[in-house]
């Protein structure tokens, strides 16, 4: 071990000189370069604030991870699994009140508070930075601090990016390891003069000489912080991984639109898919729904239509940039998938359950007495004895669930039995259809194709889920998530909106992606789903791209184009005409309250709704009106 020299902490508010101090630093990168100095200068920054005892490049190598994990269930931080049932896998037990992302303490820290929009928690940055500084103050004392560099994509690859995360969590170096690609290929480009975004984790916990360590340190103190004009992420207090693996919601999402706007490109909370049809030609859909709409069923999609197959590209975020040929061109920025776990199983989304059979750190599911594990969905019937998540004795009569409702798997997307071959290459797949979806009981049809890039844009800007069950057929209050980008848009919404408009200038209007809103959720008006959804979503995939391949005629409705019933391939399933049209039913005098809600929300922009839209939403009221 070498001995950095490096300083000690200013003090809050103080104008002493930083005072040197010995850390033990395992080792460091050998590289040079001005890229390399001013990594190493950032790195001796974080460190002089957060005061780590050590200091440990992460190389990225498997000996290096094993090593890590080995350590971790030393210490009682992580549970290795029965390699029979589960090998290479492991089971993590947050505190109990770290288990989700803290939107509440999730914060847009641009100059202008107008460029964070309505949507974003804004911050002061000034003000923020100092806030930083004494909560950072110390914050890993008696920890080690990992360096960690990570790609985004292909390293080196044009649609990628890089960042550094320092983190005082092993648990979040394992999971970024998993997630994106950690090593020292990313430290030779920064030191090379590639561009990085700095992103700086704290679970916030520091360790007094000689004072005992709990499993799963974390603060009840939360901040999530994005300096978008200096590209940098400061998250304190929480070890759970939306708030932890920076590199996903943090720098994939927020982070990466704020440059995708600057760039020209998207960085969008999508799946990406490659469909193929019976025929053998391949379409690439990317898609945008909620959380809780079926997402990674429909990335991990087994079509129920004999002849078509789904290949998954990614799971949660796409990467999508105009190509010189007038396409869009994607990738899946990360490497794996950070899912949930309850209601994945055989029935639900096979595959998932089989890229789950080893390799994989599950966090907050149960525990069964052979030491492999389970959650709500995995079986139809539960094991008769489990730990809970907590860690408490569990049977079916305990009257609560087993798994935390967000519990999660992490794993590597290569592990994906129907993983596209190429999907990690470099330069992405050229879209063929974007699909907008939401949880809606009312009102939206199964599938809606838009008219143009405009509408279909309009469609994004809409998304939306009931927030009561509206069993009954009445349009419930509206959950608004435009884009499903609500959470994690890194700059004014209205801008956003503007953004996707001026993307779809730069395509060819032959070659741009056909837009769809797709809803898998309508009831009919005795309460029950009218569609089966799951592997039967394939039938409407199927339609979409008979559509985009000329080979169907679409009806002309109010708002967008509907299918002729007969064309859906409804083979082998058992859906009543009576249920089709209801799936279909456009009820003008039900939309027009739709469009007055959609306006209202349009004027939380505070006017920076592009004007395309609200053009948009007028000639939707017009073909209402019209159709009354
Ligand atoms: C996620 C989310 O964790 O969207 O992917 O919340
Ligand atoms: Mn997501």
């Amino acid at each position: 071990m070498a001995i950095a020299e490096i300083f000690s902490p200013r003090t809050a508010g103080s104008n002493e000189a930083p005072r040197p101090i010995a850390r033990a630093v395992d080792r460091t990168p050998d590289f040079s370069g001005e890229g390399m100095q001013a990594l190493r200068s950032w790195v001796d920054e974080i460190a002089t604030l957060t005061q780590p005892a050590r200091i440990h490049w992460v190389d990225g190598s498997r000996a290096e991870n094993e090593a890590l994990l080995r350590g971790m269930v030393d210490e009682g931080r992580i549970i290795k699994l029965n390699p029979e049932w589960r090998p290479g896998s492991y089971l993590a037990r947050s505190h109990p009140a770290d288990v989700a992302r803290t939107e509440g303490r999730t914060f847009i820290a641009s100059e202008r508070e107008e460029d964070a929009g309505p949507t974003n928690n804004w911050a002061e940055p000034t003000a923020m930075r100092a806030e930083l500084e004494g909560v950072f103050a110390g914050s890993m004392r008696g920890r080690t601090m990992y360096v960690v560099p990570f790609s985004m994509g292909a390293v080196g690859g044009p649609l990628s990016h890089i960042g550094v995360q320092v983190t005082d969590s092993a648990y979040a170096v394992v999971s970024m390891s998993i997630m994106t690609r950690v090593g020292e290929a990313v430290t030779e480009l920064i030191a090379d003069g590639a561009d990085w975004v700095r992103t700086v984790h704290s679970v916030g916990a520091p360790l007094a000489p000689g004072q005992e360590d709990v499993p799963w340190p974390c603060n009840d103190t939360k901040y999530v912080v994005h300096f978008p004009e200096t590209l940098e992420v400061f998250s304190y207090g929480s070890g759970y991984g939306g708030n932890a693996i920076l590199a996903k919601k943090c720098f994939a999402l927020r982070i990466a639109s704020v440059i995708g706007r600057d760039q020209g490109w998207l960085a969008e909370h999508m799946l990406l898919i490659r469909v193929i049809d019976p025929q053998g030609r391949a379409y690439h859909v990317a898609a945008a729904f909620p959380s809780a709409c079926g997402k990674t069923n429909l990335a991990m999609l087994r079509p129920t239509i004999p002849g078509w197959r789904v290949e998954t590209l990614g799971d949660d975020i796409a990467w999508i940039r105009p190509g010189e040929d007038g396409r869009l061109w994607a990738i899946n920025p990360e490497a794996g998938f950070f899912g949930v776990a309850p209601g994945t199983g055989e029935s639900t989304n096979v595959t998932a359950v089989e890229t789950l059979w080893g390799n994989t750190i599950f966090t907050n599911v149960a525990l069964r007495p052979d030491g492999d594990v389970w959650w709500e969905g995995l079986t139809d019937e539960a094991p008769a004895n489990l730990t809970d998540w907590e860690g408490n004795a569990w049977t079916p009569d305990s009257g609560r669930p087993a798994a935390h409702p967000n519990s999660r798997f992490t794993v590597a997307a290569a592990q994906c039995p129907q993983i596209a071959e190429d999907w990690d290459a470099p330069q992405g797949v050229p879209l063929d259809v974007i699909l907008f979806g939401g949880r809606r009981a009312t009102n939206v049809p199964l599938v809606v194709e838009a008219t143009d890039w405009a509408h279909g844009v309009f469609l994004g800007s809409t998304i939306s889920s009931e927030r009561t069950a509206a069993a009954e057929g009445t349009l419930g209050e509206l959950r608004r998530d435009p884009f499903a980008m609500l959470p994690f848009c890194g700059y004014n919404m209205g801008d956003y909106f503007g953004h996707w408009l001026s993307v779809g200038n730069k395509l060819r209007f032959d070659r741009a992606p056909r837009i769809f809103q797709v809803n898998w959720f309508r009831r009919g008006s005795d309460g029950r789903f009218l569609w089966p959804g799951f592997g039967d979503n394939s039938r409407v995939i199927d339609w979409i791209i008979r559509r985009i391949s000329g080979e169907v005629d679409a009806v002309e409705s109010p708002i967008g184009r509907l299918p002729h019933t007969e064309d859906l391939n409804l083979d082998g399933i058992d859906v009543p005409q009576a249920d089709l049209d209801e799936l279909f039913a456009v009820d003008p005098a039900s939309w027009l309250r739709e469009a007055d809600l959609t306006e209202e929300f349009y004027a939380t922009f505070n006017g920076k709704v592009p004007a395309a839209l609200q053009a948009e939403l007028s000639s939707l009221r017009y073909r209402l009106k019209a159709a009354q």
